[in-house]
């Protein structure tokens, strides 16, 4: 081996050990704490005169730093407010996904219920896998919600959405915070993607 061919496997050492390491925890969603102040990457539905979702300050969910949370405040009889975001297409594979949330819960009245659920989607769209419908969740205090779930073979990308529902009765409410919203795929993912990025610095 010569020198420069050395010096270059101690660079993709080093750059590998660099990468391994914060990247066992690479998270797949964009803005997941709200940080930018505002819905940056994130899909609302189910908007109503007394349904919506907005990024408020002064408050912040417990498993990461920061001043911001999305709200969703439904107010409205009988509406699903969906807060949803989809990663990058080809971002996922088939294996484990982590995940983890904090959410409170400010109000639930006369069938007003929150839950969650998250999918593994083919190329093009298309849900083949998931956590199967997680709630309903009553944390009357912020509280963080961490676990995994297998993707099948196929996956491409993934989906999570917080859905704050309420009862086809007047004054059905749920009002709750979200933050910190985590999909990962743990050290498997992550090094094949590093490894990727470092062979193609040599090409
Ligand atoms: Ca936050």
């Amino acid at each position: 081996m010569n020198t420069r061919r050395m010096l270059v496997g101690c660079a993709v050492a080093l750059l590998s050990f660099a990468l391994a390491g914060p990247a066992s925890a690479a998270n797949l969603v964009t803005n997941p704490g709200f940080e930018s102040g505002d819905l940056t990457g994130w899909l609302v539905f189910g908007q109503s005169p007394s349904s919506n979702v907005t990024v408020q300050s002064g408050d912040n969910g417990p498993s990461a730093p920061g001043t911001y949370y999305a709200f969703m405040n439904n107010q409205a009889e009988a509406v699903g407010l969906v807060l949803k975001q989809s990663t990058p297409e080809g971002s996922a594979g088939p294996g484990t996904v982590f995940y983890s949330f904090d959410l409170k819960l400010d109000q639930s009245d006369l069938g007003g219920v929150l839950f969650v659920e998250m999918f593994a989607e083919q190329a093009g769209g298309g849900v083949i896998g998931g956590s199967g419908l997680l709630g309903p969740l009553f944390p009357w205090q912020w509280t963080n919600y961490a676990n995994s779930f297998e993707a099948p073979a196929g996956t491409s990308f993934l989906t999570i959405q917080f859905v704050a529902a309420t009862g086809a009765t007047v004054g059905s409410t749920c009002l709750v915070r979200v933050d910190n919203v985590s999909l990962d795929q743990g050290t498997t993912a992550t090094e094949a993607a590093s490894w990727g990025g470092i062979k193609s610095l040599y090409r």
